[in-house]
């Protein structure tokens, strides 16, 4: 590590009134969720490109994320999707993950593969799809209290495509109807994290369109559901840091797919596009834990960090890591803003000197800091050159080409 830019560091963080102590423990506690379809081949409708030494079974993938948390420490979880990762015995796979160090995170049913679910599945017009897709969501229950699963993990395809199409108001119903079957099923620890996406695949109209629409159900259903926001799927010019801020004082902020986009879901690296962005979440979480009072700084600390991206073009282990790199830097980052002096200008309604205040962390070179935590923490001061210097990208290309797709 270079001590000199450390002390540097230090110095102008102590002189900015930063308490890199409690930095450092809080950066040391992030814990970033990795997704198992991230380790598969994964792409596009045009193209999914088969890429050699991808997983072919959910064992691998926990093999592959064990590596991204090896060199990290930030990830030691990882989401499942079911049935992709349908397994003989879940106990099996669960010893597996805790064998690399890892945990089973939260389980995704699965409810937009199969034909029947063509013009949707908890809100189908046709009672026995509903029923079928209601008894997946029930069987991936008892698979996340199997794999010891805080969060069921909730995403619905469901929409129409034409006006017309779907009877809105009963679509509604039926969704909620889904829901409060499903929430009876959980055990009092666990929680059901409600999804929303804007379009697609549905381009009329997505029954679970946005964040109201999942808040209101999760209000509907309960104190164990809870809102989780995808970064990915808002429309254009949305501010995610209000919705993250309004949630959050609600206490219905669930936790977070992280991925960047341009247009629509693109599902690129974490913090690639618009690092700002990113940043300023972070702003509206440590805001609300320093002064949103007991129960919404409880709430922060239950929030599940997890990246939800399909590599189409990109090595999957080091589009990982720079996901979950990214993720750190934006964190630590926003770490630095000294919020007293944020909420000071804002109360004398100093627009400029607010607006300083927030900005200036964000443009702190965090490198020397990152470098602290890591030596002290005995990991790689820069895991993504560590991995491209290790023997692990190669060692996994025996297994060839054709491996699992998401
Ligand atoms: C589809 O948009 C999607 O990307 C959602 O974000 C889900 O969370 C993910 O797939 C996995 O089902
Ligand atoms: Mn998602
Ligand atoms: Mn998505």
């Amino acid at each position: 590590m270079n001590d000199r830019a450390y002390a540097l560091f230090e110095e102008q963080q102590t002189a900015r009134g930063i308490n890199l102590v409690e930095v450092k423990a809080s950066l040391k506690a992030l814990r970033i969720e990795t997704p198992s379809w991230g380790y598969g081949d994964s792409g596009t409708r045009f193209k999914v490109f088969q890429k050699a030494g991808v997983p072919r079974n959910p064992f691998e993938k926990f093999q592959d994320a064990a590596e991204v948390h090896r060199l990290t420490g930030l990830a030691p979880s990882v989401a499942i999707h079911i049935p992709w990762d349908k397994t003989e015995d879940y106990g099996k796979l669960r010893s597996h993950a805790e064998s690399l160090g890892l945990s089973i995170g939260a389980v995704n049913p699965n409810l937009f593969q199969e034909d029947e679910y063509m013009l949707g599945s908890v809100t189908n017009a046709d009672a026995s799809i509903r029923r079928m897709a209601i008894n997946h969501l029930l069987e991936c229950v008892d698979i996340a209290k199997e794999t010891r699963s805080r969060d069921l993990s909730l995403w619905f395809a469901d929409g129409t495509n034409y006006p017309g199409q779907g009877h809105i108001r009963n679509r509604k119903r039926w969704m909620q109807e889904a829901l409060e079957e499903v929430y009876k099923a959980l055990n009092a620890d666990m929680r059901l994290l409600i999804e929303y996406k804007c379009f697609e695949p549905a381009f009329y109209h997505t029954d679970l369109a946005d964040w109201g629409m999942a808040y209101n159900l999760a209000q509907k259903l309960g104190p164990q559901a809870e809102v989780l926001v995808d970064t990915g799927h808002h429309l254009p010019g949305a501010n995610i840091e209000h919705i993250v801020a309004y949630l959050l004082d609600e206490r219905r902020l669930g936790g977070f797919h992280f991925n960047s986009r341009k247009y629509a879901d693109d599902d690129l690296i974490a913090g690639s596009i618009n690092p700002y962005e990113l940043f300023l979440i972070f702003y509206q979480i440590l805001s609300a834990r320093q002064d949103g009072g007991a129960e919404v700084a409880e709430s922060v600390e239950h929030i599940a960090y997890m990246i939800d991206q399909s590599h189409n073009i990109e090595q999957k282990i080091p589009a990982m890591l720079r996901s979950v790199l990214n993720v750190q830097t934006q964190y630590a980052k926003a770490l630095l803003i000294h919020l007293d002096e944020v909420n000071a200008a804002a109360a004398r309604n100093d627009v400029l000197g607010a607006e300083h205040a927030v900005r200036s962390a964000f443009e702190c070179d965090v490198t020397p800091l990152l470098h602290a935590v890591r030596e002290e923490q005995g990991l790689p001061l820069d895991p993504m050159k560590s991995y491209l210097a290790g023997s692990y990208g190669d060692s996994i290309l025996a297994r060839g080409k054709g491996g699992a797709s998401w």
